[in-house]
């Protein structure tokens, strides 16, 4: 049978993969051949990611899954919103910011001071979230105009190893939504807000769709690593657009979460949703793949236990989580989404203590109670988001498909099912990976265009976790954060 090799690189925030992915009787098998940490590289003057180093991992990745025989295709996929900005000669002229750079710290209320909230949800559709590439660029400049007028052009990160692989220079346009830059409505950068933001737009490459061929891995580099005659494909460069292009669902009644460091809650729509109701609700319209929406919030997700892992020195997660299965259900909750949770720091488990202390609960002391408190807290707010897709959508959600690296959690599945009274469907874990590749095989033609879910339920196994009696925990969550003082 025909047999063809496409490698995914995906970028998380704590771990970054290469993986080899083989299409064989409309299946996709995966296999994760190196797999690296990655994180806030912090110095003096802020957060970076190392990009350096990542390149570097990338490469030894790609010389594994070379080994493995004729490669067709390669593509990337990150988190979103961060760039790099290079010079004439294309190379870089900054570290490239981590998105939880506290530079960024007050511009986002400073400017939506003289730039309307409601002008700026019109022209993107995007939910406010400090760290956008927009309020990164506006600190920036402030920071130091003469640094973004040297600047020749701007790449996104994943746009930034493509740029390596292949020598070309393009804004893949999931990722490209993700900005505040872009306007869904024209599929194209916004000139009226790059204009109101006082912000260059010479510096953005020209859009290009996910599926795009960008040329073959250059001559250097298909020597060093093996990848002769491989094409350069664009997947949905937004980690998230690869997930959600990936979640086995049919039917017209489901919603996902992409759930990692973030969680990611949301459904597909045929266009964008850009209404009063969907500002008020601070959701946002991210683009997908075949011209969809992705409207969905951001919940700070999995990052808190992450940060309060760190700090008590690494615990094995596996056996965290079992523990916090054993808590008595109905505890203390905390509001995930509140600013307090969104920088790093050792302190985190003192900070979730804080909070339920508060907003007057009892307060959580070991690990296992305090990320009991945060996955339950986590499910709750799940719920409350997929109630609010429905308010502003008029669509009635039944499932819920929970994939990546969270649907691992059996417990936080059923904590979901819980709170939202909804079954949920685990899985696949590798979504991301699973999205990026499909996309590529289908720019090639490896599998006929529209069918990636298809191509996936066909792939993987699937876990169903039907709910119990009653969401308690849903209305205490709406009391505890009406009680939330400001931070
Ligand atoms: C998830 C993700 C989210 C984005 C966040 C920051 O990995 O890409 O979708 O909001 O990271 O870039």
């Amino acid at each position: 049978a025909d047999v063809t090799r496409h490698i995914a690189i995906d970028l998380g925030a704590s771990s970054g993969r290469v993986a080899l992915g083989t299409l064989q009787d409309s299946r996709l098998s995966v296999d994760v051949v190196h797999r690296f940490p990655n994180g806030a590289l912090a110095r003096a003057d802020g957060l970076y990611w190392n990009v350096t180093e990542l390149w570097r991992e990338v490469l030894h990745g790609l010389r594994l899954a070379a080994r493995q025989g004729p490669v067709d295709s390669v593509g990337v996929d990150s988190w979103a919103v961060d760039y790099a900005l290079l010079d004439e000669q294309g190379q870089l002229l900054d570290g490239v910011r981590h998105y939880r750079d506290p530079r960024t710290d007050g511009v986002m209320e400073d400017l939506l001071r003289t730039v309307p909230r409601e002008t700026l949800y019109e022209h993107t559709g995007i939910q406010f979230l400090p760290f956008n590439t927009v309020y990164q660029l506006v600190a920036q400049q402030r920071r130091s105009p003469d640094l973004l007028a040297r600047t020749r052009a701007l790449l996104l990160v994943p746009d930034l190893l493509h740029y390596w692989l292949s020598g070309r220079r393009v804004a893949e346009r999931t990722n490209a939504s993700t900005t505040q830059l872009y306007d869904p409505r024209q599929g194209d950068w916004s000139a009226p807000v790059l204009q109101a933001c006082g912000l260059p737009a010479q510096l953005l490459p020209p859009i290009v769709a996910p599926g795009s061929d960008l040329g073959e891995v250059c001559p250097e580099l298909a020597h060093d690593t093996g990848l002769r005659g491989t094409r350069v494909i664009a997947p949905a460069t937004h980690d998230t657009a690869s997930a959600v292009a990936a979640v086995p669902a049919s039917g017209p009644d489901w919603a996902y979460v992409s759930s990692g460091t973030w969680s990611l809650v949301g459904v597909e729509t045929p266009a964008p949703v850009i209404s009063p109701r969907a500002l008020q609700h601070n959701l946002t319209n991210e683009a997908g793949i075949h011209g969809t929406t992705r409207l969905l919030k951001n919940v700070m997700g999995l990052w808190i236990v992450q940060e309060c892992r760190r700090a008590w020195g690494e615990l094995d997660f596996a056996a965290l989580y079992a523990d916090a299965a054993q808590v008595p259900a109905h505890g203390p909750l905390i509001d995930p989404d509140d600013l307090r949770f969104l920088p790093p720091g050792t302190d985190m488990p003192l900070r979730v203590q804080t909070f339920c202390a508060q907003t007057g609960q009892s307060v959580p002391q070991t690990p296992a109670q305090i990320t009991r408190c945060i996955l339950e807290s986590l499910a709750c707010k799940t719920a409350e988001v997929l109630e609010e897709l429905e308010a502003v959508t008029g669509r009635a959600i039944r499932t819920v498909h929970v994939v990546g690296g969270g649907s691992q959690i059996a417990l936080l599945n059923r904590l979901i099912a819980d709170a939202a009274q909804r079954t949920v469907v685990a899985g696949p874990v590798e979504a991301t990976l699973m999205g990026n590749l499909l996309v590529q095989a289908e720019a090639r033609g490896r599998i006929p265009v529209g069918k990636l879910r298809e191509t996936v339920r066909a792939s993987v196994t699937l876990e169903t976790f039907v709910p119990g009696p009653t969401p308690t925990q849903r209305a205490r969550f709406a009391r505890v954060r009406a009680a939330t003082p400001a931070p």
